[in-house]
């Protein structure tokens, strides 16, 4: 199954709230006008696709229908699919292009970083990739066990220290497994809560300052982790990571059980980073590429109907 279908099936129940919203809106469309405009603004913003997302596709919904290319309520759905559309950043997939590429996975507790990267790894090493997991999450000991368990599982190798002992030096520890070994890529798992916040933040630069230390020339990517399930809570936590770290990606998880996968276009527009993968449920080939085009004709794909 390619990416529409499976994301059509993953994204049921947003896709159900979405339409619902805007067939709500639509039912009686005449014209254009104000009155619409200010509705459909609102249908956007209960679907949690985010107050600027729906201020900027109302602004540009207005703007095409002074110059009445809106005549239908086919066009108005089209029109907005192709904004809705423009605002995601295309998604050119992972840069692992210079070895040892260090793919950074961050993001707060419980959002799905260790089983993503699991994934990632199944993916990796099915491609014929070495892999090494770094279990940067050294805050709780549990959370190194559930990495070994991907990498029993995936065939990659895995570098963990003592709980307790210093994230930055488990990344260190496995850049320098990768560069004996001739690894291809490393994975890094990271924790997602420290004593504080600011605590948690200075780790992450640390790791960076490591990184950038080690691997000057390496591919790099950091993938912000999100919980869709928590909807407009996971763009306050995107905007705060954002100022932390250089985002390159985004992952969405559990975009299964949830009817606020809008949110993916909100974080995504918000920041202007793309979304580089979305979790569709808990097992290892429940992780999905993400095709901005896919996305937004599964988000509309009911309201046809
Ligand atoms: N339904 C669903 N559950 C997920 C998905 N991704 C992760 N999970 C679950 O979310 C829980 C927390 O995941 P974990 O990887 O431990 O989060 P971490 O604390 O960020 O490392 C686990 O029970 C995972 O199985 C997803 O895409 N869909
Ligand atoms: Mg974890």
């Amino acid at each position: 199954m390619g990416f529409f279908d499976r994301i059509k099936i993953g994204i049921k129940k947003t896709s159900e709230a979405v339409s619902g919203q805007l067939n709500g809106v639509l039912s009686g469309f005449r014209k254009v006008d104000e009155e619409l405009l200010s509705e459909l603004e609102d249908a956007m913003i209960m679907s949690d696709l985010g107050v600027s997302v729906a201020e900027r596709a109302t602004e540009e919904l207005r703007r095409q229908a002074k110059n009445e290319k809106i005549k239908s309520r086919e066009d108005l759905t089209s029109a907005l699919r192709s904004i809705l559309l423009s605002m995601l950043k295309e998604n050119s997939g992972l840069d692992l292009e210079k070895k040892p590429a260090v793919v950074l996975v961050i993001g707060v507790n419980g959002v799905g970083k260790t089983t993503t990267i699991g994934k990632i790894a199944e993916k990796l090493t099915k491609e014929g990739k070495k892999v090494i997991l770094a279990a940067g999450d050294t805050f709780r000991a549990a959370a190194a066990d559930q990495l070994e368990i991907w990498a029993k599982r995936t065939g990659a190798d895995i570098v963990r220290g003592a709980e307790g002992s210093d994230s930055a030096s488990v990344i260190f520890d496995a850049i320098s497994a990768a560069k004996a070994r001739g690894s291809d890529v490393i994975l890094c798992d990271t924790a997602g809560r420290l004593h504080n916040k600011q605590n948690l933040m200075n780790e992450l630069a640390k790791i960076a300052r490591v990184i950038e230390r080690e691997l000057p020339d390496a591919s790099r990517e950091t993938l912000l982790v999100l919980d869709a399930t928590t909807g407009q809570n996971a763009l306050s936590q995107a905007t705060e990571f954002n100022k932390a770290a250089k985002l390159t990606g985004l992952i969405l998880t559990k975009l299964d059980g949830t009817a606020k996968g809008g949110i993916v276009l909100a974080v995504s527009a918000a920041l202007g980073v793309p979304v580089k993968f979305v979790g569709v449920g808990e097992g290892s080939d429940d992780l999905l590429e993400f095709e901005a085009e896919g996305f937004v004709g599964a988000l509309f794909e009911i309201s046809k109907d």
